[in-house]
């Protein structure tokens, strides 16, 4: 087909196979090519950057990279070469994008039509940030966000808060939180954030500010447009403000990965269908599946092991089918006790969309 749109330089060493290239900046997870072995091979991860990344010259010499920590009793500036001896947590999560499942909004939200694969399991390396914190004298009185920058650069002319890609989250998700530099075993690579990125465990994808350059506990969330009109849950055909609620801790979600689409090969007999399960800020205690449209439910099992409650699970099914049109649904809960719903919480801009109903997989069997 024509309208494949090559990967760009930055993220060439991808599998293009794998992906849906929706622009530069903006690369999708086909639906069947997280693979069943828990961690999302990097060469398939999704990207999404908010304005083109910075220069690939960046990850040369990732030990010099600088962060300043503000907000604490003793700011201080560190290489990473210096965080690398300050503490190690690896940390197995989903990473996200706020507006994964976009494209099964009615109004036709702006934005990336993702479908389903604006997500990935991946583990993260780095310091936790309560360890540099506590190292720092503690966070000063009265701070009660954790703020982000981005290394990007600003281009002249432009009022920074335009651009710059900058989060602020509420103080108790540093609990969790890490300083990461390592992916998957490898160093952090320029397209998911490298050398240094801030990690959010259990929040949306844009939470996790990438080549993060200054870490600042504050009073006030980022002045940044980000920050204040963008990823705000507010209703369709309003623009989001400030007066909206932020999007910040993911919801429970699953969708099945395979069979993946309609597939006319399938023959009638015992099929397994498999797919991912997370649980949000908790961990997926039980996922079910449907195949007849969400009428009636069963049990699916997990497979594979537990990484901990920021991670998804892979769970299968076998079902014994006939000819026919079967539409496939899957729907967790959460040790928490909550389930996803089968309506999406509509919203303009199209966030958190966690619908088992939206995330359907029609097949036909022969
Ligand atoms: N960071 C920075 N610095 N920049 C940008 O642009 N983006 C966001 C995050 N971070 C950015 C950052 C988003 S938005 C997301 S999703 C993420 O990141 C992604 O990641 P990767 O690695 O996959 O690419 Mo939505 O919510």
């Amino acid at each position: 087909v024509s309208d494949v749109k090559p990967l760009p330089d930055y993220a060439k060493w991808k599998d293009a196979n794998s992906l849906i290239v929706h622009s530069a900046n903006t690369i999708e997870t086909q639906r069947g090519a997280v693979g069943s072995s828990v961690i999302t091979p990097l060469n398939r991860l999704f990207i999404r950057n908010n304005v083109s990344p910075p220069p690939a010259g960046i990850t040369d010499n990732p030990d010099a990279w600088q962060i300043n920590i503000e907000g604490v009793r003793k700011p201080h500036t560190f290489t990473l070469a210096q965080l690398k001896d300050m503490g190690l947590q690896a940390l197995p999560m989903v990473l996200q994008c706020s507006g994964n499942g976009r494209a099964y909004f009615p109004h036709k939200p702006g934005g990336t039509q993702w479908t389903v694969g604006a997500a990935g399991c991946v583990i993260f390396t780095g310091v936790p940030i309560a360890t540099l914190v506590e190292a720092l004298g503690g966070v000063q009185d009265g701070m009660v966000y954790m703020t982000g920058t981005g290394g990007e650069e600003i281009p002249a002319g432009l009022d920074p808060n335009s651009v710059r890609v900058e989060r602020s989250v509420p103080l108790e998700a540093m609990k969790d939180a890490i300083l990461a530099w390592e992916v998957n075993g490898e160093p952090l690579p320029l397209a998911h954030g490298g050398p240094l990125r801030l990690i959010v465990p259990g929040y949306t994808g844009v939470n996790n500010v990438k080549y993060v350059k200054q870490l600042a506990f504050t009073k006030a969330q980022s002045p940044a447009s980000i920050q204040q009109n963008s990823y705000r849950f507010s209703a369709v055909g309003e623009k989001g403000g400030p007066q909206h609620e932020s999007i910040w801790e993911m919801p429970p979600k699953s969708w099945i990965t395979s069979p993946s689409s309609p597939d006319t090969s399938l023959k009638a007999g015992p099929v397994v269908i498999g797919g991912v399960a997370m649980g949000g800020m908790d961990s997926p205690s039980k996922i079910e599946v449907s195949i007849d449209g969400g009428k009636s439910w069963q049990e699916a099992r997990f497979v594979g092991p537990d990484l901990g409650k920021y991670a998804w699970r892979q769970f299968a099914f076998t079902a014994d089918l006939k000819p026919g049109r079967y539409n496939l649904a899957s729907r967790t809960t959460n040790a928490a006790g909550q389930t996803q719903p089968a309506e999406r919480a509509e919203n303009n801009r199209g966030y958190n969309n966690n619908s088992w109903q939206d995330h359907m997989v029609e097949i036909n069997v022969t």
